[in-house]
């Protein structure tokens, strides 16, 4: 998969996706990740980016221009353009699964107060948030994305990675997990575990995994 990234802090992402599966997945060739600096595609002195709101009000806006010619200049026959803002759709696992499908996208993070509507209107093939609340920039949701995203490509995960995917694909939380020592400090794990009886652990974890999920997340059961 072909990622394509604006923003106007390309240097936060060094770091997070030169680590572990994705950058593995780089190495072998499963995602092209580009990051792009927004300032590249201004024309005046000061590499200006933003500009007052139309109506007054506080704050700055993304102003259109800049934004327009990268998305023009980056975007291909297949990309996906995606906005990144909290008023897009709310991003899940299910959302994952389905961008994973997907052979190149364009990430467009958001700052200051936000896009000229327009960008919006006349370039976004979809918006996402990845949660209610706003952060200084769309950088990290980017980042979030891609790696959500990333390790669900085919060939990324290895078999002994993937079944930690489990838990939101059967939209249950994961019953509790426990590794040696059989004893540590007092706290016991589960006799069920250490009985060998297998159809026992089975039933045992379903109805762990029921039970959390009434207790932490009542709403994924509805
Ligand atoms: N939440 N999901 C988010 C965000 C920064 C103010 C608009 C989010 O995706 N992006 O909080 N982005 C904001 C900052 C302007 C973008």
């Amino acid at each position: 998969m072909k990622i394509d990234v604006l923003t106007l802090f390309p240097a936060m992402f060094a770091g997070p996706l030169d680590e572990s599966i994705i950058k593995r997945a780089r190495k072998k060739g499963l995602l092209d990740l580009k990051v792009h600096d927004l300032r590249d595609w201004t024309h005046d002195r000061h590499r200006t980016v933003d500009d007052r709101p139309f109506g007054g009000g506080p704050g700055m806006l993304m102003k259109p221009e800049p934004i327009f010619e990268a998305v023009e200049s980056l975007r291909r026959e297949k990309t996906k353009v995606i906005l990144l803002s909290p008023g897009g759709r709310k991003f899940s696992q299910q959302i994952a699964r389905e961008l994973a499908e997907q052979t190149d996208m364009l990430l467009v993070t958001g700052h200051y107060e936000g896009f000229d509507e327009r960008v919006r209107q006349a370039l976004a093939d979809d918006e996402l948030s990845i949660g209610d609340y706003v952060v200084t920039n769309g950088a990290l949701p980017a980042m979030v994305i891609i790696d959500a995203v990333t390790r669900l490509l085919p060939g990324v995960l290895g078999d002994d990675e993937s079944s930690l995917d489990e838990s939101f694909s059967r939209d249950l939380l994961e019953y509790p997990h426990y590794t040696r020592p059989a004893e540590f400090r007092g706290m016991k794990v589960p006799e069920v575990l250490l009985s060998g009886n297998h159809a026992e652990i089975a039933k045992w974890r379903a109805e762990q995994a029921r039970l959390r999920t009434k207790e932490k997340r009542p709403d994924l059961l509805k």
